[in-house]
């Protein structure tokens, strides 16, 4: 079915904040990722995102989204870190451009050398805006970005709104895999009083209360990767009060 993963984050996010896993298709991240997604899907995740890095392999990759289909009902959304990010095994890809990227090639080079492999794999596209806060990270090294400073809130807001005006779906508001702070929760509620589009905030969330916070914020979707590995539980924590926060 046409659109059925943006159907699905649409009519979820009128009725409730939802949470998506990050998930690195890295070898030796793998270890009892069956048992992990099993869990994941038991906590309440809404999605595994997969992708993240520059360097996938795209044969691991396959196995990956596999594997996380095998063990789970849950939709697996591609988060392209390259070219390398794309598996026709995936329900869709979040074909991003990385908005705020000094280079082209992140705005708009890496887009169009990969649109036809996204087209050969025949799967779900749903357009979305990657915009990078401070500290940013290595997506914000890897990417050359122009890096939002976490008090300049007229800037993210000048970009999500270009992202939602340009007909982009969703816009991803980034602090980085690892960050040390999330993206400031003030910024989160300006987007969110500035667009229309869904609004999904990750990189540096680790405890329930960040996430939540940045829900209330109107946060539409919450996104967390490093926690699932520092510290499982906390993950569960943090799907439950996400799904919590009702529209
Ligand atoms: C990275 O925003 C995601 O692209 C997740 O960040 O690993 O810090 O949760 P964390």
């Amino acid at each position: 079915m046409k659109n059925r993963i943006k159907n699905f984050i649409h009519r979820t996010v009128r009725k409730r904040a939802m949470h998506v896993t990050l998930l690195d298709p890295d070898p030796q991240k793998m270890k009892n990722l069956d048992k992990k997604i099993r869990e994941l899907e038991r906590f309440g995740t809404d999605a595994i995102l997969v992708g993240g890095s520059t360097n996938v392999n795209r044969q691991f990759l396959d196995k990956c989204v596999k594997r996380i289909k095998n063990n789970s009902s849950l939709p697996v959304i591609l988060f392209p870190g390259g070219l390398n990010g794309i598996s026709p095994y995936a329900d869709a890809i979040l074909f991003m451009s990385l908005l705020n990227s000094r280079n082209p090639y992140w705005i708009t080079g890496a887009q169009s050398a990969g649109a036809m492999l996204v087209k050969e794999a025949g799967i779900e596209i749903i357009p979305a805006a990657y915009i990078i806060v401070e500290p940013g990270m290595k997506a914000g090294q890897v990417g050359e970005a122009e890096i939002i400073k976490r008090g300049d809130i007229k800037k993210a807001v000048g970009y999500s709104l270009a992202a939602e005006y340009l007909g982009m779906d969703l816009v991803y508001l980034e602090a980085g895999s690892g960050a040390k702070e999330p993206v400031p929760v003030e910024m989160v509620k300006a987007v969110r009083n500035n667009i229309e589009i869904p609004i999904i905030v990750g990189g540096g969330i680790r405890t329930a209360a960040d996430a939540l916070e940045r829900a209330k914020a109107g946060a539409d979707i919450i996104d967390t990767g490093t926690i699932t590995e520092e510290n499982f539980k906390a993950v569960g924590d943090i799907i439950r009060a996400v799904r919590g926060c009702r529209r």
